[in-house]
């Protein structure tokens, strides 16, 4: 009997994958040797090819995930990947002056000066940090650069800063009139208690699929306001605030920083999700740690999953946290569950 045009196919992306392995070629290479050989080779088949692509999913924290979403998904558009999805989202979000809790107008800590902490990881488990940045406004992209560019996955501090501006990032003041506000206001009880749910707009978390299947994840924060000078969240610390296994999910963290760190939450999400749970099941589960373990009656986590087929799933302690979801046809915040 002869062979389908199916099994054909599946003998050549067969080959095609075991000759691009041994010449050393990226999974991405191989797809995209894949997409233009089938054409030429195939003609008709190329349709079922398409089919197959992953549908393009973002997932983000908070109402600012709407927007961030939307700059994602036109930087894929552009031919962008899931990480260009995420670092171009989290800059929209880092470079608006009016946000209180992320980049440039970020609540500064008990001595007035503005810190900043975020990370980015890829579907190969490549992972770039910075923590307690300073006067530089994007701190996603140059935890990218740290990734990229350097033997390192995390640079803290002054090290950071004179590494981002040897990459080229400008320094700016990120303390806005606003937050100097605040600050001051603050300052009069002089007293931390950190604030559940700010504003609704809080840490951003992002998770990116793109149509080639690659998961991608960042965080970006200025982290709990009023901190001690020198405190870093969980929102830099890769399992912690992010954590992403290309073959399995991803998953990203909102809320006190330390009820995060203590439970290593985003990997614990991770590692649910490789059991076999949905990263609904998983977030919750995630949730439940840390009720079980402190007391969490003026305390909010909240944590988001994607799996790498596009199920995505979210669960805080308290009610108020919610998320963007995107894809190519809708775009929607949704209230994540609780308790
Ligand atoms: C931190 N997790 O620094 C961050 C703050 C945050 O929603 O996410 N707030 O602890």
């Amino acid at each position: 009997m002869g062979k389908t045009n199916k099994s054909n196919r599946r003998e050549f992306i067969g080959r095609l994958a075991t000759i691009g392995g041994v010449l050393g070629l990226s999974p991405f290479t191989i797809n995209r040797m894949l997409g233009s050989e089938l054409t030429e080779f195939e003609g008709s088949q190329k349709l079922e090819l398409e089919a197959e692509k992953a549908q393009a999913t973002m997932v983000s924290t908070w109402n600012h995930g709407l927007i961030a979403n939307k700059v994602g998904f036109e930087a894929l558009a552009k031919g962008g990947s899931a990480l260009d999805m995420i670092e171009a989202a989290a800059r929209i979000v880092e470079k608006d002056a009016e946000g209180l809790s992320v980049g440039l107008g970020g609540l500064p800590d008990r001595d007035g000066i503005v810190t900043l902490d975020a990370c980015c990881m890829d579907h190969l488990g490549r992972a770039g940090s910075v923590a307690a940045l300073q006067d530089i406004m994007y701190p996603l992209s140059v935890a990218r650069k740290v990734m990229e560019e350097t033997p390192h996955v995390m640079l803290v501090g002054e090290g950071a800063k004179m590494f981002a501006l040897e990459q080229g990032f400008e320094s700016v003041n990120l303390l806005t009139e606003k937050a100097h506000e605040a600050w001051q206001k603050w300052k009069v009880k002089n007293e931390y208690k950190p604030v559940i749910n700010i504003e609704n707009h809080d840490t951003i978390g992002i998770l990116a699929l793109d149509h080639e299947g690659r998961l991608s994840g960042g965080c970006t924060t200025s982290g709990v306001s009023f901190k001690m000078h020198g405190r870093v969240g969980d929102s830099p610390i890769i399992g912690a605030g992010l954590f992403v296994d290309g073959n399995v999910g991803a998953a990203t963290a909102t809320g006190l920083g330390e009820a995060v760190m203590r439970t290593v939450g985003s990997f614990l999400v991770v590692e649910l999700m490789r059991g076999g749970m949905s990263p609904q099941d998983a977030c919750e589960t995630a949730v439940k740690r840390i009720i079980d373990s402190m007391d969490v009656t003026d305390l909010q986590v909240g944590y988001l999953a994607l799996d790498k087929h596009g199920n995505h799933g979210a669960h805080a302690i308290h009610g108020g946290f919610n998320y963007a979801l995107t894809t190519e046809k809708s775009s929607e915040l949704i209230n994540a569950s609780n308790g």
